[in-house]
């Protein structure tokens, strides 16, 4: 059975689910024999030509005994890896999983390498590279700014433009090479003028693709903070102590803050935007006042749920300090997302006030524990743009190598068209240009390009 011209006639299994402790188990199989092992191991399907799921029990040797498994069936080649496949779910007890896949490769089925099964994917066309790489970063993207980074992968956003250009640069190739046909009727099929512009296009495209991929660290550059807590725990006094101006107002009225008040500031030299917001308060009256601060909650709930870091303050002087800090972290908890969190005790004036881990001893009004604060900002900044996962600047980095080789390659063509040179060479260097973009998306790969994608894949997957 050949998938994308590459023989691929083993019939793989590995466990799909993470090795941690889970409620659910599955084992995914692919390749020719995936029904046939499946039978073989216990499961009847109940019709070779449609994808359908049976629940049955495998018998697997003591003390195990029989267990209970659903199985989902995909006999023909409409499958994640065009070939016949089978997932089997069932506990997510590693004895029992590791089991049946014993069971299975006794009986026809060989243990997946890392990745075995992207690439089946990749070669069966159900991926291009730059998406079997955006798997990869799915799997293990600890922060949301990967995990959107390889979503985006995923659904083309570097493959499709890419792609687009490589067909303009396959068709002015066709336009050239027919020329070269001709060569002794002195018939030209595109005008050199014409040429030109349209690889000065082609360039100008690639080399916006890969300053784009340049960039994408720094686009990152809108760094947004919330001050979160409950009403006058200090949160109008520490942007404006970290602003080092009035930015917002500060009274000892507790609900003085309605609208979110930002401020822009540059630390380490990343520019942020803080936002103070209203503290936390359960409104359920209805008067005007009422209403307002309904508002003011919910504008508040927005900014602390859209920032990449959120700044919770407790006042450290309040009798109630260590049932208030419980309140934010379970708040912090509960709208999880993957920003970060960072702990801050208010009015810590006297400097013999010490603040219980992880929360930091601040003052806004000696300026005590603001440079820590600080710190502690700019570290979270860096932990969170070095947080992409190593997949995705794997594939960055492939891919401008790619697209640079493209730009030289299209760049000396333009020289041997300006120089009047033979379109030969102009013919000969945009092939190359066609295969480096090709790289990028896999439409041209080499094993030495499928081994270092696919190495770095966990097994399952
Ligand atoms: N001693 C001392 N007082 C502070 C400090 N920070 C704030 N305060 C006082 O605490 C009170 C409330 O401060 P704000 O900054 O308005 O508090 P807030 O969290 O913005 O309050 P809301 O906007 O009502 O949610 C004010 O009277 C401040 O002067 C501090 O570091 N030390
Ligand atoms: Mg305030």
């Amino acid at each position: 059975m050949t998938l994308g011209g590459v023989e691929v006639c083993e019939t793989i299994i590995a466990i799909a689910t993470p090795p941690t402790q889970a409620v659910r188990g599955a084992i995914r199989l692919s390749g020719p024999d995936a029904i046939d092992v499946a039978r073989r191991i216990g499961i009847v399907p109940a019709s070779e030509s449609k994808a359908h799921r049976v629940d049955c029990e495998i018998d697997l040797a003591a003390p195990l005994g029989k267990i209970p498994v659903r199985a989902l069936l995909w006999p023909t080649r409409r499958s994640y890896t065009g070939q016949p496949s089978v997932e089997l779910h069932t506990f997510g007890s590693l004895p029992i999983l590791q089991a049946i896949v014993d069971a299975a490769t006794s009986v026809g089925a060989r243990a997946a390498r890392p990745g075995e099964f992207t690439m089946r994917a990749f070669l069966a066309g159900r991926l291009d590279l730059a998406q079997a790489e955006a798997v990869l970063g799915v799997i293990d993207a600890e922060t949301r700014g990967a995990l959107d980074h390889a979503l985006r992968q995923l659904a083309g956003n570097l493959s499709k433009p890419i792609e687009k250009l490589r067909g303009e640069l396959l068709d002015l190739l066709a336009d050239v090479e027919a020329g070269l046909d001709f060569v002794d009727e002195d018939i030209q099929f595109i005008e050199d003028d014409q040429l030109t512009s349209r690889l000065e296009f082609i360039a100008n495209a690639i080399a916006a693709a890969r300053s784009q991929l340049e960039q994408r660290r720094e686009d990152k550059s809108d760094w947004s903070l919330a001050l979160r807590g409950l009403p006058n725990a200090g949160k109008s006094s520490l942007i404006n102590a970290l602003a080092g101006r009035e930015a917002a107002i500060v009274t000892e009225i507790a609900g003085t803050t309605r609208d979110v008040v930002s401020v822009g500031l540059e630390l380490d030299g990343y520019p942020l935007t803080i936002a103070d917001t209203a503290g936390f308060e359960l409104v359920e009256g209805e008067t005007a006042d009422d209403q307002i601060m309904r508002q003011a909650q919910s504008h508040a709930g927005r900014a602390g749920h859209d920032a990449d870091i959120r700044l919770w303050c407790v006042d450290i002087n309040d009798q109630a300090f260590a049932s208030h800090a419980e309140q934010m972290r379970s708040m912090a908890a509960e709208k999880r997302r993957s920003s970060i969190d960072l702990w801050i005790a208010t009015k810590c004036d006297d400097p013999a006030i010490v603040a219980p881990e992880p929360w930091l001893a601040t003052s806004s009004q000696t300026g005590r524990g603001l440079d820590v604060l600080k710190r502690q900002i700019v570290d979270s900044i860096e932990q969170q743009s070095s947080g992409d996962s190593t997949s995705v600047i794997g594939t960055a980095a492939r891919c401008r190598g790619s697209l640079l080789a493209a730009e030289q390659a299209i760049e000396s063509a333009l020289q041997f068209v300006r120089g009047g040179d033979g379109h030969e060479y102009v013919s000969s260097e945009l092939r190359l240009a066609a295969s480096n973009l090709g790289e990028v998306t896999g439409a041209v790969y080499t094993d030495d390009i499928l081994d270092r994608v696919f190495s770095r894949f966990c097994i399952g997957k």
